[in-house]
């Protein structure tokens, strides 16, 4: 019996801990296995043989206890409290724990109370209308139900993995392939390189003096799980995470074409390829093919391949067939903004809020990351988290960052204001106007109807003290959709009232996405890139939103934290108002 796999550890972590919570055991022991199971998923190691070495308990997040029970999994193939569990729930009702919006306590009810023990019995008793009966649920509930019961069946249960885990795993790949003796350039290539927020696998070219003993290095490494048979060239790997790589190894006179094809998109090079046609040129990953001469161009680097083409070079992130050929060939592509472009950061939390850093540790780190200036915005009195800033303690949080002195850092008070339902805010405006920032953004009622939604951030926007909305869609990568607003409306409203928009840099939501940041610009809406740190290491995550920045064609110019607070705060709403006081 071969060991079990991180991900199958990782599955049955996350079932004890679903079915304890079902068995209704005390929330410790619940979180305790989801994220054993979490820093499971995401080890590069395989889990079972370090728990053979004793060493299992060295990851955060893995105790004794825990290691015991992969010990049970990989000696005898199960783990005896998950046995016993199983046997007391039916398997269908783990299953309708996992549909978004359920949960195991509302989970727990439908079958207590009216036997639904499956997701097929879901849906029918759904249909029949027998839900809406149960207290606590009502129409709202049940047509919520069925239509997440739509999407799940139309999604199946595979999923994307976020960037940010991908890239873990990718760039110490990269790394080890490059580490080993036969290898010579090794480049991520694919959607990861194109830093889309989510991916389907890894894609990596390499060169080498000995391709076939680079495929056997690259299946032996121990980031890697297990491997198809290597070819001559090429080896389809999967990491202990689960994700599968896609390894090619190439001629260096060809590892431009090769690059360039494997970093795609597959949309960006079928435009290419129509684009060199209507040239008399063919491009593929063999090179690019003159139909006039009958000569093949091989390019090893992608500036050769898009300069034959007549081309500037192209950025990755840029590759989407959405303009980039034109203005490759027109000489006017965008220098795109860079993580070292940012001056400064506009949304962050401390111990005050769901943080977990004080005030001047979350300062230092910061300016550790090489900015001038840091907005300390925890959250207001209404986010619902058990974890907010009331009237009173503002007050004094006020006071405290006006006394922290960081030096070559300047600290900014400010607030993450919670918009409830009505589009209004939770502190009076007098409280508002003492700050030099507010950000607004929903935490809370995420599912009212689109026009309600609309009206609600709208309102927020036309506030006198929002000066900017955070992670407006409300989006989770991978985990939950945007909820429904009128993009176009919201964008108009910011446009009138001189109101900036976030691209929230958090791995998970990328919020603004490209598209909408794209489209904000244009309009002429500043855009600050914030990484919503809740912690000191928190200032790491700012390349994905600068990510989605270049994605979206921006610019330092059309980037407002790319400023100095001294010029950026001409443009806030605090800053105007300010202004207008001292020249009246
Ligand atoms: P994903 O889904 O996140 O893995 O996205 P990609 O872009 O990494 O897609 P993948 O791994 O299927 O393929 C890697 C690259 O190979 C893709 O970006 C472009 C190229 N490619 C793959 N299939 C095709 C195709 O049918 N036509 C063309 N022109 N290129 C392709
Ligand atoms: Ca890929
Ligand atoms: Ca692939």
């Amino acid at each position: 019996m071969p060991d079990p796999s991180n991900t199958e550890i990782a599955a049955a972590l996350d079932e004890l801990g679903d079915l304890y919570e079902l068995d209704g055991a005390i929330i410790h022991r619940v979180v305790a296995y989801r994220n054993a199971a979490k820093a499971v998923r995401d080890a590069s190691e395989s889990i079972s043989s370090l728990a053979r070495q004793g060493r299992a308990t060295e990851l955060a997040g893995i105790g004794a206890t825990i290691q015991e029970k992969v010990l049970a999994l990989a000696d005898t193939g199960e783990i005896p409290a998950l046995g016993r569990l199983r046997a007391k729930f039916p398997p269908g009702l783990v299953a309708m724990t996992h549909l978004p919006g359920l949960g195991p306590k509302r989970a727990r009810r439908l079958y207590d109370e009216l036997g639904i023990d499956s997701l097929e019995a879901l849906r029918s008793a759904g249909e029949q209308q027998r839900i809406r009966g149960l207290k606590g649920f009502g129409a709202k509930a049940e047509d919520a139900i069925l239509a997440a019961l739509t999407t799940f069946e139309a999604d199946g249960p595979r999923r994307r993995e976020v960037l940010s885990r991908a890239l873990a795993v990718g760039e110490r790949l990269v790394q080890a392939l490059r580490a080993e003796p036969a290898a010579e350039r090794v480049a991520l290539a694919g959607s990861a390189r194109r830093m889309t927020d989510s991916v389907k696998d890894l894609d990596i070219v390499a060169t080498a003096h000995d391709p076939a003993a680079l495929a056997r290095a690259a299946a032996a490494l121990t980031l890697v799980e297990s491997a198809a048979t290597p070819g001559e060239n090429a080896v389809r790997l999967l990491t202990h995470s689960g994700l599968h790589v896609d390894l090619r190894i190439v001629e260096p006179d060809q590892f431009g074409d090769v690059l360039q094809h494997l970093t795609g998109s597959k949309q960006h090079n079928a435009a290419l390829r129509e684009y060199a046609v209507r040239r008399g040129l063919h491009i593929s990953e063999y090179g690019v093919l003159d139909d006039a001469t009958g000569e093949t161009h091989r390019c090893a680097t992608e500036t050769e391949v898009y300069a034959l083409l007549g081309m500037d070079y192209i950025e990755p992130e840029l590759r989407e067939n959405r303009g980039e050929l034109e203005a490759a060939t027109q000489g006017r592509l965008p220098d795109l903004v860079t993580v070292g472009d940012l001056k400064g950061d506009l949304h962050c939390h401390t111990a005050a809020s769901d943080g977990t850093a004080s005030v001047e540790q979350i300062a230092l780190a910061a300016r550790a990351a090489g900015y001038e200036y840091l907005a300390i915005t925890d959250h207001s009195a209404s986010m619902g988290f058990g974890a907010e800033v009331t009237d009173e303690q503002l007050r004094s949080q006020i006071e405290l960052v006006r006394a922290t002195q960081v030096e070559g850092l300047q600290l900014l008070i400010g607030s993450e204001v919670n918009i409830l339902p009505d589009g209004s805010l939770d502190y009076p405006d007098e409280l508002l106007a003492e700050l030099d920032w507010v950000i607004a953004a929903v935490h809370t009622s995420f599912r009212m109807p689109a026009a309600m939604m609309t009206a609600r951030i709208v309102r927020a926007i036309e506030h006198p003290y929002v000066d900017c909305i955070a992670h407006l869609s409300g989006r989770k990568i991978e985990r939950r959709a945007p909820y429904e607003f009128d993009f176009e409306a919201v964008l108009e409203a910011a446009v009138r009232t001189g109101t900036m928009f976030e691209i929230n840099s958090n791995p998970d939501r990328r919020d603004l996405n490209e598209v909408q940041a794209r489209a904000a610009a244009a309009a002429g809406v500043p855009l600050v890139i914030n990484c919503d740190a809740h912690r000191a290491a928190g200032f790491a995550v700012a390349r994905y939103g600068v990510a989605t920045a270049r994605r979206a064609w921006l610019g330092p110019a059309q980037v407002a934290n790319a400023e100095s607070w001294a010029r950026l705060s001409a443009h806030t709403k605090h800053g105007r108002a300010a202004g207008s006081r001292r020249t009246s």
